[in-house]
């Protein structure tokens, strides 16, 4: 299998393409990573140096794998996030000729926009770009609870209206919808609840919270779903697979008291994790 990653890249610590590319890999993936910007660290720790390279950039390594004539091999484009609304046309640009040189490849997409704690945190015309143009061109998208509700236009606190959240953002464009760090009224305070819906199924699966301050476990959860789902073709399956690797990384990046995921340290849960969840229809 093969996979096309377009996302940040930082040289210390694991987010973008430096959490979801080894993963891939560990899994027994090609994976082809084109970067949108390259930092030193990730923007967690309030400074750091490096640029955002622009569409043009990402249009010429396109360029390129075309001349290769690999594009036909590609399974699947995965995007996180994305530093300007350029870089987000020349992703969507990359997945069209993806999809036309392989019918069958699927996009999944990140819709990185903001969370909870901090609300809004990417660039301006980010936010819409994904709501107006990405969501209409992805197959699978990520949003944590706090994008679901932005993508949406309103709070969804229930499990019902949670249910019309992304029924309503499956009407924009993709067929399945993950979405993370789910806090409703009704879950308990000590666990975080991750749901998937395909197909008018809706799928949940509850994990205790743990005590972390991470950046980057949402780009690694999109990579474990999207490639065990392309494997499987199986929702249920992909989500309790990437539910309990996941887990299993940031449970160990606990212990150890570490500001940064223990990708290689902890490698062995994303191929056999210790924990593992029930995954039950919502
Ligand atoms: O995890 C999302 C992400 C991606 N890319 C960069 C980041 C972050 C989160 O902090 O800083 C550069």
């Amino acid at each position: 299998m093969n996979i096309l990653s377009i996302q940040s890249h930082v040289a210390y610590g694991h987010v973008g393409n430096a959490a979801a590319v080894f993963p891939l890999q560990r899994l027994g993936v090609e994976v082809w990573p084109i970067h949108t910007v390259q930092f030193s660290n990730h923007t967690g720790y309030g400074s750091w140096k490096g640029r955002v390279f622009d569409g043009h950039t990402v249009d010429e390594l396109l360029e390129g794998l075309q001349e290769r004539e690999v594009l036909g091999r590609c399974d699947g484009v995965l995007s996180g996030y994305m530093g300007s609304p350029d870089l987000g046309y020349a992703i969507l640009s990359a997945v069209e000729q993806t999809k036309k040189a392989n019918p069958k490849a699927l996009y999944c997409c990140d819709p990185v926009i903001g969370d909870v704690g901090r609300g809004i945190f990417v660039r301006p015309g980010i936010p819409e770009f994904m709501n107006e143009h990405a969501l209409k061109v992805a197959d699978i998208i990520t949003p944590n609870h706090f994008e679901l509700e932005y993508l949406w236009g309103q709070e969804a606190l229930h499990v019902k209206a949670l249910k019309e959240a992304i029924k309503a953002v499956q009407a924009k464009g993709p067929r399945i919808v993950l979405v993370t760090s789910v806090h409703l009224d009704e879950t308990p305070h000590d666990a975080l609840d991750l749901v998937a819906g395909a197909d008018g199924e809706f799928w949940r699966v509850r994990t205790p919270k743990l005590n972390v301050a991470l950046n980057g476990a949402g780009d690694i959860i999109s990579a474990l779903f999207f490639v065990h789902y392309l494997r499987t073709r199986c929702v249920k399956t992909a989500l309790g697979e990437a539910a309990a690797s996941v887990y299993g990384l940031l449970k160990k990046t606990e212990l150890e008291g570490s500001r940064e995921i223990l990708l290689v340290a902890a490698q062995e849960e994303i191929i056999a994790p210790s924990w593992r969840f029930e995954v039950e229809a919502l």
